[in-house]
């Protein structure tokens, strides 16, 4: 096998992101089974058209059932929102398609189960996007857990801190309605925290949240493009159906203890991506705008130079650095979702599943909606109950 054929359904910010790190493989990664983009598909054919063309896709298309039935499709990416992955990714697997899908991977635990269950009855690969494990400086961070480095662990912190929707006026785009997002920032930002947690320090037992729509109306939008959109003056309201903040604590079932925050109110953070981990031997801190980059503390250090120490996870030795550049010259966002695609591509050579997938989805839907139900209920909820 030299090649795998993709249909991609989205051509957003997730579409352009895959695009863009489907067309770095053949360059950096010359040795991997290399993808051949085939068909991209949206139910807009102007915007979808100009898209094929940008991001060098061979064909377009504007039905993807249609596309399903193509032969010469191997691989169904789904970026579109969240609202449609369960019914093409179901769809895709009958069709004996492999699939990539974009995280969260559905709106509640039981579709995302129904997912899981499509894909292995089909026997397809399937494949998550969540993007940030392939990180080099968070698997630097793996690597001190598992070789013992950090010792035991005690505490995970994790936070993910916009600011894209703080302005009262700014519209009502799809990612804040329920019928289409699913959730807010628990689904969008909290789903990465999770997924985080469960690579770095393994399984999530209990938890308890809570959360807050701070805005409950907002301007229906006259257009809208990844995270920026427009609306008229004087334009309509109409009520946010997600959550503005989620934050929640946990006990992971190794002992470790955690917290968790997920918001679009942090004033002045962007997208500030973060864990610190503390065990009894040391901690890391990780900041995904400073994504190159590790600090890590070593208990046994002499006490005379003890401290936090920043290591730049690029340099020759680190995880894919031999595929980009020379030591200390930076790589970026893009580059997590290169790393994903290779990772699939050699699940493909290995004839294995690649990691993470639909199986870490559900894992981590479980969490979302364990979350969910300890703020309905307002109390501790084991998420194995779920
Ligand atoms: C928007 O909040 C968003 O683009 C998420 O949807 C992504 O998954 C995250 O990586 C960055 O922020």
């Amino acid at each position: 096998m030299k090649s795998i054929n993709i249909g991609m359904i989205g051509y957003k910010f997730m579409g352009k992101a895959h695009s863009n790190a489907y067309r770095a493989l053949p360059m950096f990664f010359p040795n991997s089974i290399q993808p051949k983009m085939k068909v991209i598909c949206g139910r807009n054919e102007e915007s979808v058209s100009v898209a094929a063309e940008q991001f060098g896709w061979e064909e377009y298309a504007t039905d993807w059932k249609e596309l399903l039935k193509r032969d010469d499709i191997d691989l169904i990416d789904i970026n579109a929102p969240s609202n449609v992955h369960k019914e093409i990714a179901i769809e895709a697997a009958k069709a004996g398609k492999h699939l990539y899908c974009e995280k969260p991977l559905a709106f509640t635990l039981k579709d995302s189960r129904e997912m899981l269950r499509a894909a292995e009855k089909a026997g397809v690969k399937h494949m998550v996007g969540f993007n940030y494990r392939f990180t080099p400086a968070v698997i630097l961070a793996k690597k001190l857990i598992e070789e013992g480095r950090l010792g035991k662990i005690y505490h995970y912190r994790g936070w993910f801190l916009q600011d894209w929707i703080t302005d009262p006026d700014f519209p009502l785009v799809w990612r804040l309605q329920e019928e289409i997002a699913g959730s807010g920032a628990h689904g969008d930002l909290g789903a990465h925290l999770i997924d985080m947690a469960h690579y770095l320090i393994g399984d999530i037992s209990e938890v308890i949240g809570m959360n807050e729509t701070f805005i409950k109306e907002r301007p229906l939008p006259t257009e809208m493009d990844g995270l920026t959109a427009t609306s008229g003056e004087g334009t309509e309201k109409g009520p946010v159906t997600v959550d503005d903040a989620t934050l929640f604590l946990a006990k992971f079932a190794n002992g470790a203890l955690g917290s968790f925050e997920a918001t679009r109110f942090a004033t002045g953070h962007r997208s500030t991506n973060s864990f610190e981990i503390n065990g009894s031997k040391g901690s890391v801190i990780f900041d995904f705008e400073r994504m190159n980059e590790l600090q890590v503390f070593f208990e046994d250090d002499a006490e005379d130079v003890q401290g936090f120490r920043r290591v730049l996870a690029t340099d020759t030795g680190h995880a894919y650095s031999e595929a980009w550049w020379p030591s200390g010259h930076a790589i970026g966002y893009e580059h997590t979702f290169t790393h994903a695609f290779v990772e699939l591509m050699d699940a493909f050579r290995e004839d294995r599943q690649p990691v993470p997938n639909f199986e870490d989805g559900v894992k981590c839907q479980q969490v979302l909606e364990a979350v969910d139900l300890s703020i309905e209920q307002k109390k501790w909820i084991k998420v194995s109950d779920l």
